[in-house]
């Protein structure tokens, strides 16, 4: 599948830093020097419906990751999925009378308009499930006939008891580990399962459900966490940098997904680090499609709203806090917008070498993005107030704001 089109990342004076970043597994920051080729995997969206500031917020996160690695000189291999095939998908077709293929298609087309308005950098690889499926099969067959698999129905299923580190992403008792698998994808309840939380990895073809070729399997689809391992695997190896993707995603999905590679490959974790981002609210209540209480990127592009400052609002709260979207976040995002726009359109500078420096310290340090604001807030506060004699600052506060945050002033 292809991506959507990169914008130009400016390089800045001086050295960057390396990422400390919060890993789920581990409960702790850990600081990441990755080689000259940083890896990282992020899930990508079920394309059932736009893009909404939850979403957006989540890639955020990842985007920052990258510009930091990028600013280390180092190059970023960055890939992503598209769910593009799943129960949710098919569920929303079929409500809307819709055929699939096209409902996944207009959305994930709409998911790149608002990525590239973003200024979000694209992956190397951005892959379908639907094009994974000859790369899933064969892994599906490995995990069965080592005994990591079983069969019930037609389906099959992992057995996560196979693995000694079952549980080491998300660190959750039994009870909660239940609890979300029936929330999230999981059928923990289904009669016949070795172990109730054991995910799916291949589903038999069900009458009026699309179904693929699976070789040994049958006719089928892939279940969701190997889609995620099989592409991740193909094109990043294990011991990758980073996983990412929103909190909702540590479990079942990472944690599963580590099980799958655990049992693949003999090794744990899949990745060095096991990033989340927080949930963004909307009335008090996590955006979801489901729920269906959200606000759409291009619903705001449409109305005007400069996706400049849309990126402004997402940067203003930690990536890892759970937060509420709210007219107000919007109006303080765009009026900073202004605010930093007079300031480096004035022809003399208040210096700004040590702002540089500033924003990489916020970044590097768990990505602090609210940190980073503040500093560039100051500079603009100096800047319209006094001025000074810098005449290249305002150049390099414009270069530093697009390299580092991805806004474009
Ligand atoms: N296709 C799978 C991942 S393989 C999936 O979860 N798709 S999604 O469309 O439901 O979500 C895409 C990304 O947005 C995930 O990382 C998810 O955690 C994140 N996300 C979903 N809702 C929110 C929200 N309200 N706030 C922050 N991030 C969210
Ligand atoms: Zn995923």
């Amino acid at each position: 599948m292809h991506a959507w089109p990169a914008s130009e990342v400016p390089a800045l004076p001086g050295k960057g830093r390396d990422l400390q970043i919060h890993d789920t597994a581990t409960q702790g920051t850990i600081t990441l020097a990755p080689g000259p080729v940083a890896r990282i995997y992020v899930c990508g969206i079920t394309p059932y419906d736009a893009t909404h500031i939850g979403h957006a917020a989540t890639y955020n996160a990842f985007d920052l990751v990258q510009r930091v690695w990028l600013d280390t000189k180092r190059q970023v291999h960055y890939v992503q999925n598209v769910t593009d095939v799943d129960d949710p998908l098919l569920e929303r077709a079929r409500r809307d009378g819709h055929d699939w293929t096209e409902l996944a298609e207009r959305e994930t087309a709409l998911f790149r308009e608002d990525m590239t308005a973003l200024r979000m950098l694209p992956p190397q690889h951005y892959i379908g499930a639907v094009e994974a499926i000859p790369g899933i099969v064969p892994l599906v067959e490995r995990l069965r006939d080592a005994g990591a698999a079983y069969e019930l129905e037609g389906d099959v299923y992992f057995s996560v008891e196979c693995d000694p580190h079952f549980g080491g992403v998300s660190n959750l008792d039994a009870e909660a580990m239940r609890l979300l698998s029936a929330e999230r994808g999981g059928d923990p309840d289904r009669p016949g399962k070795k172990n109730p939380l054991d995910p799916m990895l291949w589903m038999a073809a069900r009458p009026g459900e699309p179904s693929w070729d699976g070789g040994s399997l049958g006719r089928g689809r892939p279940g969701w966490h190997i889609e995620c391992v099989a592409i991740a695997l193909d094109h990043l190896g294990m011991g990758f940098d980073i996983q990412g993707g929103g909190s909702d995603l540590a479990f079942p999905h990472h944690e599963m997904g580590a099980s799958h590679a655990q049992a693949l490959t003999g090794e744990f974790p899949m990745a060095k680090a096991y990033v989340h981002a927080g949930m963004v609210a909307l009335d008090g209540e996590k955006m979801s499609k489901s729920k269906g209480n959200l606000v759409f990127v291009s619903a705001l592009r449409r109305a005007g709203v400069d996706p400049a400052a849309i990126r402004l609002a997402l940067l203003s709260h930690h990536y890892r806090a759970d937060w509420e979207w709210t007219d107000a976040v919007l109006a303080e995002a765009v009026t900073r917008l202004e605010r930093w726009r007079a300031a480096v359109s004035r022809p003399d500078g208040a210096p700004a070498d040590a702002l540089v420096e500033e924003v990489r310290e916020a970044l590097s340090n768990d990505l602090d993005a609210p940190a980073a604001l503040a500093a560039v807030d100051r500079w603009a506060q100096r800047q319209l107030a006094a001025g000074g004699d810098d005449a290249s600052a305002p150049g390099l506060v414009s270069r530093t704001v697009d390299a580092l945050l991805g806004v474009a002033l």
